[in-house]
């Protein structure tokens, strides 16, 4: 079949995240070339919901690229590894100078380096794009994080602004802007990913409170939610998160979230950032909390066998429920302040490594919709980058400061109960010692480094001289009485 080079796009994988990006595109006037490996799922899309006079099916990659107008854009939303190293290889022959190659899946952003080089090095362009929001996002306005050849974002700019999801007074500020170089942009969505995991488990963390410790129902902490959803902590995920309490199956008529197991699931991006986050020697504690709590909630057998086991406290807070309830408020809101501070801490540490000139007011109004950490909150964020865009850390801009300032007696109440009444609050605990470490100009690690350098010869510096010293701690030591 001869395609007549017609489309304004092209579009690879047609599972959840290409197939819902695809109407996206075609619902902005668009027109889009797509194809999927297996081509039962191509002709299924355009002869269902992809069945529309701008969208092409194709049934090889010359037939993709052969409908595309130059220069030519080809989208991959496929399984983020190898494959996309696969379609590359085969793409590039079939591409022309000055083609753009674009990577829309949750793809590990020194893969995206290598890649840009390899493609930029054929005499194309290479775009590594954070998608954000899930299938719904994808259809109807996701957050879009480009990042690669710098010349290829004026090709790709008006349609991606054009598919993003807007926010604003008016509606039309794009959750999309060019982020960066190379890995830019899929670093940027990796960050999002693990401030993602982070809220999640905090705000699980918040519900376990509020049902043992504070004895809230399910209806109960609907409107708990309902109301946090209408002040500082506003978000897609509090929103979720009270639709879930209200939810009935329709099989046994109990709450949903009361059947389903308790063992959580991961892609792999929250350990990304993690791992990466240790490569650059950042605290980002939260994420990695998050994380474990996965892996020890996958544990469930073991955790059920210790169950009979070891003991504790029996959950129950016995102080007053509104009052609790609120204080646990302040905390989960205290905490997601220090977990934004680590990303973007994260974030500044690696532009800096990598050289890429980030701008955060933009990446966080880049979150502010269509993805799943969009919340009212990032418009202090972006405020304070704005007014500062070399800020150390977001818990130095005023407006964080404050409110960390006026949530802490009622955080470190939450965490002091949580470990009174045995309530496993690992974010919680971990944001509030990030907070304390970072507020303290003297750390104990003067004592660790005379221990690295008693044992290990590993020398230390000195707060009263300058210089680099080591030890001779056995003849210094004396007997203890
Ligand atoms: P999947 O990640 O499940 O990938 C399935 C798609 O990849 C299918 O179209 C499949 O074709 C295709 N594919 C595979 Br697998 N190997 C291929 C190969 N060697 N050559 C060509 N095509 C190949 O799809 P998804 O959930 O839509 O996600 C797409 C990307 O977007 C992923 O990187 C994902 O991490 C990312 N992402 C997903 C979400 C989400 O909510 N799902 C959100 C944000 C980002 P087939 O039909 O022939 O098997």
């Amino acid at each position: 079949m001869t395609q007549q080079a017609t489309c304004d796009i092209g579009l690879i994988g047609l599972a959840v995240m290409g197939e819902n990006l695809a109407l996206n595109i075609a619902s902005r006037g668009y027109s889009i070339a797509v194809y999927n490996r297996t081509t039962s799922v191509t002709d299924a899309f355009t002869s269902g919901r992809g069945k529309q006079p701008t969208v092409v099916g194709c049934h090889t990659l010359a037939d993709l690229v052969a409908a595309l107008k130059p220069p030519r854009k080809v989208m991959m939303m496929v399984k983020a590894g190898p494959a996309v190293d696969d379609l590359i290889k085969t793409l590039t022959p079939l591409l022309t100078k000055g083609d753009v190659l674009i990577d829309g899946g949750n793809t590990l952003p020194s893969d995206t380096d290598r890649r840009t080089r390899e493609v930029e090095a054929a005499g194309l362009l290479y775009i590594g794009t954070g998608v954000s929001g899930g299938e719904e996002g994808a259809l109807k306005g996701p957050s879009l994080m480009p990042g690669g050849s710098p010349a290829a974002w004026p090709l790709v700019k008006p349609i991606f602004q054009a598919i993003a999801a807007k926010v604003g007074p008016q509606g039309d500020i794009p959750c999309c802007d060019w982020v960066g170089p190379r890995g830019a942009g899929n670093y940027v969505k990796m960050v999002h990913n693990g401030i993602e995991y982070g809220d999640m488990q905090l705000i699980c963390e918040a519900y376990w409170l509020l049902k043992h410790g504070a004895g809230l129902t399910n209806p109960e902490l609907a409107q708990v939610f309902a109301a946090w959803n209408r002040g500082d902590l506003d978000s897609y995920l509090i929103e979720i998160t009270r639709d879930i309490f209200t939810a009935k199956d329709p099989d046994t008529g109990a709450f949903l979230v009361d059947l389903i197991l308790d063992k959580a699931g991961a892609k792999g991006t929250g350990k990304w950032m993690s791992q990466l986050a240790l490569d650059l020697g950042v605290p980002s504690t939260l994420v990695t909390e998050a994380v474990y709590a996965r892996c020890l909630s996958a544990l469930k057998d073991a955790r059920v066998r210790a169950s009979q086991v070891l003991q504790g406290p029996d959950m129950a807070n016995r102080g007053d429920k509104a009052e609790f309830v609120e204080q646990v408020r302040q905390a989960l809101y205290a905490s997601k302040i220090a977990s934004y501070a680590q990303g973007f801490v994260q974030l500044a540490a690696a532009a800096k490594e990598q050289d890429w000139p980030l701008d955060y007011a933009s990446i966080a109004m880049m979150w502010r919709g269509g993805c799943i950490i969009r919340a009212r909150f990032l418009d202090r964020i972006a405020a304070a980058y704005r007014a500062k865009p070399d800020l150390e850390n977001l818990m130095l801009a005023p407006y964080f400061t404050d409110a960390l300032a006026k949530a802490q007696q009622a955080w470190r109440h939450v965490v002091a109960t949580a470990a009174t009444i045995g309530v496993p609050v690992p974010a919680f605990m971990s944001a509030l010692a990030y907070y304390d470490g970072y507020r303290h100009a003297n750390l104990p690690a003067n004592l660790l480094q005379a221990q690295r350098d008693y044992f290990g010869a590993h020398t230390y510096e000195r707060t009263d001289k300058p210089g680099t010293f080591h030890s001779e701690w056995l003849d210094l030591r004396k007997p203890v009485t």
